[in-house]
């Protein structure tokens, strides 16, 4: 008799939500969505998408968007954003989180989400969820979108990779000193295709938000998600949140196979920290003397927790943070605000001289606190690429909070075990617990009216391809161009989320602020890059928007997942080099041809690219799957799911909910 199949914890959640394909690693499947959720900079366009598919109502068990980002007014822009949101989230089902009441991750871990689920946001840090034993994956706003509708989620069937953690933390190192060891360790394209799974003994000695912490910086491996087990911490997490019953227990099957194996033993692991300009650019605290601090932020979505703010607080209590740096505090959500100021731990930051901000994004994306020219800036957060603090030549370094207040303290680059005693702190048997930041949908939507500001522009359609893609290469970048150096975010840029033909002003803005004149005058074309291209968020604006400025193909050494995604989305051709060397076949200004374009996207072979300036040829690959083909040949995303469902209308009972 065959033995039963033993299957690993992300094998199990795939499998109880396959909807199409097979858990063949490296082929296309497509799974069924529980949850979507959305943020305000990308959730605008991720509605508008929505509103353009033409349900009446979310399809999901339950989708919620959250106003954290573009929280800065200093025009009509964002609020007339949030009024869109607010009104068509309560007239298509959707729950909404009001500004003020917390960021996205923070709020979805305590409030919504659920062990052994699937959760799909426009966010790239949407792997939070994983601390908690859910999938959750980033995504582009329009495949949230179609997952609101209904419809499958598709990626390509991961590779498994077992994080195995030993031993425990020793006093003074933390969550975010795990994720910055798997980051030196992997590096961020190391995770591209995988999902990581955590376990071993050193799991349950992590509370439920120190996972989430872990999870969420897993963004920056290019993972597709990592996930945790739901335990009794997990149970733990859930009782205190009201929310017994959504604890499911959930765990890898004895002797389950992975592809492949990490070992890091805590007991061995220092106080790490992420130099300039990469998370995966990881050192220990104690080799880097004498580096003078001018800014301190504790926040994000990775590390702005109940457990964190309170170890600020403590470490603060009775102290001054030092005079020559400015320090900032982010509580996570309200949730959060609301208990450190009942229990006076707020009182012990303030008195500290910190500066306390409201319950966001915040400095993370540049909404605000840029450093000083050339300063040195320690954030508790996790992306630390150039620029994106909203100062080119601020130097910003990835740590954990323990790590970000020494360095307050001391105004340099500080190991925390230098700072004595380490605190305790005791997580509460019962959170505040008032929800009055959510909204709920309306009960009667025919009585909501959508409300769309000046800054609310209708959408850019995608362009069906002809037969042959002819262009010139606008540019030609390096390894690891990040999403922030295609489409800047902070707080002049983002407030143009809304409105294409603005924001396209601004893509590779920090490269080459030419791009987009240059694009205009020649009709559009290629962009060519190396390794990891697009790493970073999930801003659909990346492609969106030189998309609009005419942007046909993209020739690079490598892909990140979901910026791939987002360029088929907006029927931009992703091709690889057969062979890395013929990246030096190009140069930018170049003239580019592929001819037979409709049989080479049918096709799965390697096909030819001409370089009509030089003359020469080299060849190339698009690993596009069935599906993926269809889109780009329907011009888009948009285009596709609108032909599908009209073919559906046609066919009888048939509904567009997927159905595993
Ligand atoms: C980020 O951290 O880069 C963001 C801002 O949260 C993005 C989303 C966006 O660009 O709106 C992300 O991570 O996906
Ligand atoms: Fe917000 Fe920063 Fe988290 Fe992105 S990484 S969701 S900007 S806190």
């Amino acid at each position: 008799m065959a033995q039963p199949q033993r299957l690993n914890l992300v094998q199990k959640i795939l499998a109880a939500h396959l909807v199409s394909g097979k858990l063949e690693v490296g082929t296309e499947i497509g799974i069924r969505i529980d949850q979507t959720l959305t943020q305000d900079a990308t959730g605008t366009m991720s509605y508008l998408q929505f509103e353009a598919i033409g349900l009446p109502k979310v399809a999901t068990d339950l989708s919620v968007s959250y106003v954290d980002h573009n929280m800065l007014q200093t025009g009509f822009e964002n609020a007339d954003d949030h009024r869109y949101l607010q009104s068509v989230a309560s007239k298509h089902g959707i729950y909404f989180s009001r500004p003020g009441n917390g960021i996205c991750h923070q709020v979805h871990l305590e409030r919504f989400g659920k062990p052994g689920t699937t959760l799909v946001g426009s966010d790239s840090h949407t792997p939070t969820g994983g601390g908690m034993g859910q999938l959750a994956m980033g995504a582009g706003g329009l495949d949230v979108a179609v997952a609101m509708g209904g419809g499958p989620f598709f990626l390509t069937c991961p590779k498994v990779v077992r994080v195995e953690l030993k031993g425990k933390l020793q006093p003074w190192v933390s969550a975010k000193d795990i994720i910055l060891e798997v980051l030196r360790r992997l590096t961020v394209k190391g995770g591209v295709g995988k999902i990581i799974e955590y376990s071993g003994p050193g799991v349950k000695s992590l509370s439920l938000t120190e996972r989430a912490t872990i999870t969420n910086m897993g963004a920056e491996l290019g993972a597709t998600t990592s996930v945790f087990p739901s335990d009794e911490r997990t149970r733990e997490f859930l009782k205190a949140q009201g929310r017994p019953k959504d604890w499911r227990p959930l765990a890898a099957d004895a002797g389950a196979s992975y592809e492949e194996e990490v070992i890091i033993d805590l007991n061995q692991l220092t106080p790490l920290v992420a130099q300039p300009h990469s998370p995966d650019n990881v050192i220990e605290v104690k080799k880097l003397k004498d580096v003078a601090v001018q800014q301190v932020c504790v926040g994000s979505c990775t590390n702005s927790s109940y457990r964190d703010l309170m170890i600020v607080a403590k470490m603060l209590k009775g102290k001054h943070v030092h005079p020559s740096v400015s320090m900032t505090v982010t509580p996570g959500s309200k949730q959060v605000f609301q208990m450190i100021a009942n229990n006076g731990a707020l009182a012990d930051i303030i008195a500290s001289g910190a500066r306390i901000i409201e319950s966001a994004c915040g400095p993370c994306i540049g909404m605000g606190q840029a450093p000083s020219s050339g300063a040195v800036s320690v954030r508790s957060f996790n992306r630390n690429f150039e620029g994106r603090s909203g100062t080119k030549d601020a130097k910003v370094y990835l740590a954990s909070p323990e790590t970000c207040v020494a360095c307050a303290l001391t105004g340099k680059l500080t190991d925390p075990r230098e700072m004595g005693k380490m605190p305790k702190i005791e997580l509460p048997a019962k959170f505040v617990l008032d929800d009055i930041g959510v909204i709920a949908p309306a009960k009667d939507p025919s009585k909501v009216e959508v409300l769309r500001g000046p800054n609310i522009k209708p959408l850019p359609a995608a362009t069906v391809p002809g037969d042959k893609l002819t262009g010139v290469t606008l540019l030609k970048v390096v390894d690891n161009i990040t999403t922030d150096h295609i489409m800047p975010a902070g707080s002049k840029v983002l407030p143009l989320r809304s409105n294409i033909p603005a924001i396209s002003e601004f893509v590779f803005f920090q490269i080459d602020p030419t791009f987009p004149k240059r694009a205009k005058e020649a009709g559009g074309g290629f962009v060519v890059g190396g390794e990891n291209y697009g790493q970073g968020s999930s801003r659909e604006h990346a492609a969106l928007a030189p998309m609009y400025l005419g942007l046909k193909g993209v020739i690079v050494k490598s892909f990140a997942r979901i910026h791939r995604s987002n360029l088929i989305n907006f029927g931009i051709l992703p091709m690889t080099f057969v062979s890395g060397g013929d990246y030096e076949a190009v140069t930018q200004g170049d003239a580019l041809e592929i001819p037979d374009l409709q049989t080479v996207v049918k096709a799965d072979h390697p096909f030819p690219v001409k370089n009509l300036t030089s003359g020469k040829s080299f060849q190339v690959t698009h690993g596009l799957s069935g599906r993926e083909k269809d889109v780009i040949l329907a011009g888009g995303l948009l285009n596709y799911t609108r032909q599908r469902m009209e073919k559906e209308s046609t066919a009888p009972k048939k509904s567009v909910k997927a159905k595993a």
